[in-house]
């Protein structure tokens, strides 16, 4: 082996010791997060043997006991003694911290969970870690326990010498790690996303840990063209083509693809080997560049924009558009607080050329779609023209009114913002119970009448112009787009309170897309919360309890025995608890439940919830309930 490892042995050994005490430092956390990094991390080592072109297919399998199986079709790892070590590759791969970074051979590493830590990071958090190397007729066999060797690497059987691969399963230490259970869903989302990144790669996730096994299996052979239509399939897409560019430049891999929809919102999504960069960076900076460009471009010299008429600008061509950034590089950079925003200045040039040339190419000869693009772009410029106008308008009231509040809002008492909480609620009936219910010294009362915009389908003017969303927009002090400023924030709590049924789960639904589009850092920093009203009341004796599940009213009634004498009520909306039976169960910061919502930063997966629960067509929205029968039992959608 060419890389220097073998140099200093035992510093390099007392590394994984270093892993177990400060696992953090390696994968993220101990959290949940961290347990499902193990599985990345592993499963990363398979994708680079893919695009390094030996491997086609990635097995995933959770095991009963939460026990993790993955296996590759690739050469295997290397069973050779290493001279430096005197110890087996695969030995060295498993056992020494950062063995994994850089190959020899000229190869490099290109994906990469997100510390790029590797094979001994998640052998040194496992209880214990089996891998299995099928190799030249040969099946070979390890065993590590919290990263020590327990056996030599011996030879286990023979296999086909056609047959080769790496399979390795590994059980996370519970001694490491806050919670040992992996979610389905989350290694299912993670796994679809590297196989739209990884085109021809086909990814197969297996549960086995109930009677049922489910199984889910990834392959697209268009990649991110695939990628753009699955987050475009609940939008109306305004032409039939996903445009594509591809091409290598100073080393760095570029592909990109793109389509517009009808709607208004962007959703651009950028990695940088197949990990996601939420902050942007030198990549995305040269792709704005390059689609500003090449459309100004072609609009002048098609006649399209006419001599006195102004550039379009970057936003209004990326209006309705859904793009997806991914690039490959050997050594990024990343910069920024968190780490996230990509640095090299080489793959700026390599974006920004590569997609200037293709897109003015298919431009030429695809007309159609040209006008159809800029006819949205021309549009778009307008309806910002006016937006800016309104805005001017509003802003100008604002100043001179010296910041009116909104009249339909009860403000609480108490300015300092860490303390104070606003409740957005739905209706004016059940607003007024909230009022008189509350702690008037930090409850702040909103209440929305009926069910409000949804900004999925409306453009900017006429979000600024709706009366519901102006008042959520004064309330919260904190403006939005460009002029938001988090630090305005006038409640640290946002909590969205609407009835148990249906259609408060409708307007929920609607009040977080807002959040979601227009003051994402709201949900992002945590200040957004769910109020959980009961579901039933029960009394007995004199005695009253509430639930807030079915579950839990099955409980009580265990508890206290089902019979006549008690008189079980359905709350069927807000409005049916008066002031005190509200305050009690959902508004008393002693005894109620919030939810928090939470969100992973930029996560395409996000969009594709909010556009197939908001959107038009019915058929994306019956397969999502299907698929996610327990979140949208959540919801009530
Ligand atoms: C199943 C779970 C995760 C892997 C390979 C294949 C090779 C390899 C892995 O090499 C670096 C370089 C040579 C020793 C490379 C096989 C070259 C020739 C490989 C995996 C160190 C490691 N033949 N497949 N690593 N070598 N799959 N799947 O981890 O000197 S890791």
């Amino acid at each position: 082996m060419s890389t220097e490892y073998g140099a200093d042995q035992i510093q390099i050994l007392e590394g994984l010791e270093a892993v177990r005490k400060r696992p953090g430092m390696y994968i993220g956390s101990t959290s949940i997060r961290g347990l499902h990094h193990l599985v990345y991390e592993i499963v990363d080592n398979a994708v680079d043997e893919a695009l390094a072109g030996f491997c086609d297919t990635i097995d995933v399998t959770i095991n009963k006991g939460d026990t993790i199986t993955v296996s590759d079709n690739g050469r295997g790892i290397p069973v050779g003694i290493n001279h430096k070590s005197g110890k087996p590759a695969v030995e060295v791969v498993f056992t020494i911290l950062h063995a994994g970074g850089k190959f020899g051979g000229g190869g490099y590493k290109v994906s990469g969970g997100l510390h790029g830590v590797g094979a001994s990071v998640v052998n040194a958090l496992s209880e214990w870690l089996e891998v299995t190397i099928y190799r030249e007729g040969k099946i070979y066999n390890q065993r590590y326990e919290r990263g020590k060797v327990i056996y030599p690497l011996k030879v286990v059987g023979d296999c086909p010498m056609e047959k080769n691969g790496t399979t390795v399963t590994f059980k996370p230490d519970a001694k490491i790690f806050e919670e040992t259970v992996y979610e389905f869903n989350t290694l299912k989302q993670r796994l679809r996303e590297i196989a739209f990144l990884t085109k021809n790669l086909k990814i197969i996730l297996r549960d086995d840990r109930e009677e049922e096994q489910k199984v889910r299996e990834f392959h697209y052979e268009g990649g991110i063209k695939e990628f753009v239509e699955y987050v475009n399939k609940s939008k109306e897409a305004i032409y039939p083509e996903v445009i594509y560019c591809e091409g290598t430049k100073d080393d760095v891999y570029v592909e990109v693809a793109l389509q517009h929809n009808d709607s208004y919102n962007e959703s651009c999504y950028s990695f940088v080997n197949n990990i996601t960069t939420p902050e942007g960076g030198t990549h995305l900076a040269g792709f704005r560049n390059a689609l500003t460009k090449t459309f100004n471009d072609y609009a002048r010299n098609n006649k399209l924009l006419k001599e006195n008429e102004q550039n379009l600008s970057g936003e209004d061509i990326r209006e309705g558009l859904t793009a997806i950034v991914s690039i490959k590089i050997g050594e990024p950079q990343f910069e920024g607080q968190t780490k996230q925003k990509l640095g090299n200045s080489e793959a700026r040039g390599a974006v920004d050329s590569i997609v200037s040339e293709q897109l003015t190419y298919f431009l030429e000869q695809n007309p159609q779609v040209a006008k159809i693009i800029l006819e949205k772009s021309i549009m778009a410029q307008r309806a910002r023209e006016a937006a800016r106008k309104a805005r001017d308008l509003t802003r100008r009231k604002t100043a001179l009114d010296g910041m009116s509040l909104p009249g339909k809002l009860a403000d609480c008492t108490d300015k300092n913002p860490e303390n104070c909480e606003i409740y957005i609620v739905e209706g004016d009936s059940a607003g007024g119970s909230a009022k008189s219910a509350r702690s008037r010294a930090t409850q702040a009362i909103l209440p929305l009448r009926g069910k409000i915009l949804n900004v999925e389908k409306a453009r900017l003017d006429k979000i600024y112009g709706n009366a519901e969303i102006k008042a959520m927009i004064t309330a919260f002090g904190t403006g939005i787009h460009e002029d938001f400023d988090i630090s305005k924030l006038r409640y640290h709590k946002i909590i969205i309170m609407t009835d148990a049924d249906v259609d408060g789960a409708h307007i929920s639904t609607l009040l977080l897309t807002f959040l979601y589009r227009f003051m994402p850092d709201l949900i992002k920093e945590g200040h957004v919360y769910m109020a959980q009203p009961p579901l039933y009341k029960l009394e007995k004796n004199k005695k009253v309890w509430y639930a807030y599940s079915d579950d839990e009213l099955n409980k009580i009634l265990m508890e206290v025995g089902r019979d006549n004498n008690n008189k079980i009520q359905r709350y069927k909306g807000l409005g049916e608890m008066d002031a005190e039976q509200l305050w009690e169960t959902t508004m008393d910061p002693e005894k109620r439940i919030l939810k928090r919502v939470t969100m992973d930063d930029c996560d395409p997966e996000i969009d594709v919830v909010f556009t197939t629960l908001m959107g038009d067509k019915v058929e994306p929205r019956r397969e999502f309930i299907e698929e996610n029968a327990v979140y949208v039992k959540n919801l009530d959608v």
